[in-house]
This record gives C-alpha cells, structure tokens and sequence, in this order.
C-alpha cells in the first residue's frame, strides 16, 4: 500500500505533492487513526468528484421534501442538474398532499438579471407559483452569480411571506461557498431548523417515536427502513429527508430519539435538536444486515422495553430467515473478492459493512468531501481546525427551549450512559477498515486510475462522473449514489437486493474481454494480470 501510494503521489508538483500527502493515507493503525486531510480546497488542475454548496443544500438535504416548493434562483443549468438526478423517490402518502418534485422550478436568470438585478424576477416567480399551486411553503435557493450580484434574497422572501400568509424563506447556498456540497449541508439544516423545526407541536400518539436524520430515500431505501420499523412497531415521524413532507419536518421535534444515518450532512441539525428540544441522539447504520441488526437492537435498548426487545429480534429472525440463503449462495462466488469505494461523505464507509457481509475485502476507501471526525472519529472534533472556508457558514447558537426542552429525555441518556450505552457517538470510516488499506480524501482521477493498475478491484463503488472511466479500464463500477437504477440496499430487502447485484457484476465474464484496442491481440485481459502490490 506504501508503494501504491507513492506512485500515485509520483507525478504531482511540490506544492501539490505537499497537499496530497496528507489526503492519502494508509490506514497503519486502524484502532488510532492517522490523522487526515479532509474539507480543503481541491488543488486546482485536479480532476475531483465533489459538487457544489448549492448541491448539498438544494440538491441533497432539502429538496427532496415533496410538498413544499423549492425555487431555483439562477441560471437553469443549476436547477436542471439537481432534478431528481439523484434519485430521491417520493410519493403522496396522505389524501390531499401534493408532490412538486416532478417540477423543477427556476428564475432562469439571464445576462439582464447579472446586470440589473434579479430580485424582481423572483417575486415574480414566487408570485406565479403560489398562483398556479398553492403550496404550503415555498423555498428560495441561491446559486453562484446571485451572490455575486448581490441580490437579496431573504428580504424578498419575507416580503413574500408576509404577502402570501405561507411560509416562505430562502438559503443562501451560492456554489463557491465553502470547498464542497458539505458546506450546502450545514447551511440547509441552519434553515430548517429556523424556518420548519418545531412549527407544529401537535402531540404524537405513539409509544415509541423517533426520527431518522441524514437518510435521502435514495432508490428507496428509506422505504425499506420504514417497513421494517413499521413491523417492530416504531413510530417514524420525520426521515430528513427522504420521502417527507413539510408537516411531517414541522411536527418531528416531537419524537423522543434521533437516529443518524449519514453523520457528515445532519449532524448539526441532531446537535441543535438536543440542545433545544433535548432529544438525544446516536449514529445508526441500515446498510449491511450487521448495522442494521445492531441499530435496532440499539433503538429497542434506548427504549428499554422487554416487549419491544423481543418485538425487534422477532424482526430480525424472520428477515434473517430471508437474507442467509441468499447471502450463502452468493459468497460461494464472492469469497476473498475486492472492493474499493470512492463515495461522498458517508457511503464509503457504510459500504463496507455490505461487502464484508460476502466476505469481500475493501482495499482502498475515501469520501469526496467528509470532514475529519468521518474518517477517524467524533473524539477528534476538538482538535479540528476551522480554516476561513469553514468560518464562513453560521454556526447557530441555540439555547434549550424554556417550554419545550424534554427534562425526562435527558435524564434516560444519563441514566442509559451510565450504563455503557453511547450516544453522540461516531467512530468514524478508518477504525473499520483493515489495517494497511488505502484512505483517499477527494481522490483525483489520475490516483483512481493508478490504484486500478495496482490493484485491479474486483468492483469500485462511486459516482458518475468517474464511472466510464473505471469501466473502460475494465473494471465493473456500482454507482453508490444513484445505485444505477437499482436498490433499495438499505435494510434486509436491500442488502438482498445488493449481494445479488454484485455477484452478477464481479461474476461476470465481460470484464475479462475488455481490451483497448492499443493491446495485442494475445495480450492477457486486463483483469487476470492483477497483482496486489
Ligand atoms: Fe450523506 Fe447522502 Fe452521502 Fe451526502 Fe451526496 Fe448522496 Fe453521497 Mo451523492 S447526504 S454524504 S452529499 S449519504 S448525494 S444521499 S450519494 S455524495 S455518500
Ligand atoms: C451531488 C449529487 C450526487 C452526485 C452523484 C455522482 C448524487 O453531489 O450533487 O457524482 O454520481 O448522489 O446524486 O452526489
């Protein structure tokens, strides 16, 4: 792994060698991690996987609730690209909900707008929209030359609000603010917590009530995750965000527990629930049948009733009844197979439990954008240094709220804390992995295509941007994001759903007769000749 790591560190000027050195690690002693760069700047030149702030914002954390009306502000491009290309699913669940997702709503700012404003344009769009829908809620989301241009969206917004009687914010999420989509995350939870957390405060008949954060309902995983709490008889009142509707976000300060899916987009909004609201929180996982056994095994404990203890294994065998003939008969053919995964903020680790799952091995792993604490833990999170790009978002400063902070709450954390159970607690991607496997912060694609000739994986996990890339070197590519019109993998029906998907991609014999047309004829097809180094 030391070696691969040089060769890829090989060509890159001293400046930048500096830079990457520390983004590309192997991973020497997993139990202590090294520690890693991570939330910098992208050296430009590089080819990078990573998006946008107004990406994380519009695209990932907010869009995705279906019945309030999220606007664009900007050139359509930037409103086109975040249309459902991350396969959010949704559907009206209650009679009389609306589902705008189908839209994809824009200013359509042109040249005339950079030069002589465009904050008319959009009241005009927020005007006609509320004409033809009617919505709830509408959202106002700002793209790069909107901040370059000064337009002030807030302002027209409360106008708005005040003119229609719905609510009515925005978010200043321009493109170039911070260094990746992860900046867009925490500006997206700053406003739903502002303009929807604790609007509503009807009680929640329900024993056990808990949100999930950080899960997007991505090729529905969400909905398999509902299913199978729905079975232990668990109330979900908010997932944030997949598949919810804006009554649904405005009532879940009701619930008495969040659960974290994805750590890196939500963990803001579960630190500032806790504080105001007092609902505690702890890091889950429903990829892989191990995480999701150990997530709800810890849910039912958190709610320590005997009856939903045993509710909660009664699940677990009946689902596992399921998932072990399938699980056997594919890691005959999986056994002793490598992976690597290049995804996001989260997926690279969850992913892994997946693969172990089939007995594969994960040889080389990173997110595009995570922060440290993703890679080496939360006990890290003091030490981090906040450089300027991070300094720029607001932090909010939230105080318990004097009615409405649940004292009881708090008081079961302590109780449970004292007995061994963790909350706040996670332990981030590099603990899990194997010792001297590769960690890669923000992989280029010139390292992605060295470590392809190193190592020749099995299968890569990641995006679509760097897909064709990996296929035509004769590797088979998962898009871990999209799932490539797959999933749901989330949960039992989807962990069944992914080893059966991967045993088709590394079983199949078409990688092997991938040849560019530069070999000889009787050179050795790509795949046979690796040799991990
Ligand atoms: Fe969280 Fe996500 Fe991810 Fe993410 Fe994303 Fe995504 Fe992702 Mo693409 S919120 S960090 S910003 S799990 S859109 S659903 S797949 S990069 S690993
Ligand atoms: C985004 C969305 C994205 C992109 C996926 C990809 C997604 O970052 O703006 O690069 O393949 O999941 O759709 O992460």
């Amino acid at each position: 792994a030391a070696e691969a790591r040089e060769q890829m560190l090989d060509i890159y000027p001293k400046k930048t060698l500096r830079k990457r050195s520390k983004q590309i690690l192997v991973n020497e002693t997993p139990s202590t991690p090294a520690e890693i760069g991570a939330n910098s700047r992208t050296v430009p030149g590089i080819i990078t996987q990573r998006g946008c702030s107004y990406a994380g914002c519009k695209g990932v954390v907010i869009g995705p609730i279906y019945d309030v009306l999220h606007i664009t502000h900007g050139p359509i491009g930037c409103g086109w690209y975040s249309w459902l290309s991350r396969r959010n699913m949704n559907k009206i669940r209650k009679e009389g909900e609306t589902n705008y997702l189908q839209y994809s709503m824009s200013t359509d700012m042109q040249e005339d707008h950079i030069v002589f404003g465009g904050e008319k344009q959009l009241e005009q769009a927020i005007q006609e929209a509320y004409d033809e829908f009617k919505p709830k809620a509408i959202s106002v989301y700002a793209t790069c030359p909107v901040g370059l241009i000064g337009d002030d969206i807030h302002s027209v917004c409360r106008k708005m609000k005040e003119k229609l009687g719905i609510n009515v914010f925005g978010f200043s999420c321009e493109g170039y603010k911070g260094v990746s989509q992860s900046a867009g995350h925490h500006i997206a939870n700053n406003g739903v917590f502002k303009h929807m957390i604790g609007l509503d405060d009807t009680p929640v008949d329900f024993k056990y009530k808990i949100n999930i954060l950080g899960e997007y309902n991505i090729g529905g995983d969400a909905w398999e995750i509902d299913r199978i709490f729905a079975l232990c008889g668990i109330k979900i009142i908010g997932t944030l965000s997949g598949g919810v509707s804006y009554d649904d976000i405005t009532n879940c300060h009701m619930a008495d527990l969040n659960v974290v899916m994805c750590h890196r987009s939500i963990n803001y909004m579960a630190e500032m629930m806790e504080t105001k609201f007092g609902i505690p929180w702890f890091k889950v996982n429903f990829i892989g049948i191990e995480g999701t056994k150990k997530s709800l095994r810890k849910i039912a404990q958190y709610f320590g009733d005997k009856a939903l203890i045993d509710k909660v294994e009664e699940v677990i065998a009946k689902e596992m009844s399921e998932v072990r003939p399938v699980l056997e008969d594919v890691t005959t053919r999986t056994q002793g197979k490598t992976a690597a995964l290049f995804v996001g903020g989260s997926r690279a680790h969850h992913y892994q439990d997946l693969f172990n799952d089939m007995g594969m091995q994960v040889i080389a792993a990173g997110y595009e954008f995570a922060h440290r604490d993703d890679y080496e833990g939360r006990d890290v999170l003091p030490s981090i240094k906040v450089d300027a790009d991070s300094r720029n978002i607001e932090e909010l400063k939230i105080e318990a709220d004097p009615e409405r902070y649940n004292a009881s709450h708090a008081e079961r954390k302590k109780s449970l804390e004292e007995a061994g159970f963790t909350f706040e607690d996670y332990e981030g991607m590099m603990r899990q992995m194997a010792k001297d496997t590769l960690v890669i912060d923000d992989i280029s694609h010139h390292e992605l295509e060295k470590l392809i000739e190193l190592y020749k994986p099995n299968v890569i996990g990641s995006g679509v941007k760097d897909k064709y890339v990996i296929e035509k070197m004769g590797v088979p590519c998962k898009q871990l994001h999209s799932y490539d019109y797959g999933g749901p993998y989330a949960g039992f029906k989807g962990a069944i759903n992914f080893y059966k998907e991967i045993d088709r991609m590394t079983s199949s014999k078409v990688w092997q007769l991938t040849r560019a047309p530069w070999h000889e004829a009787g050179d050795a097809p790509a795949t046979e000749t690796a040799e991990v180094p």
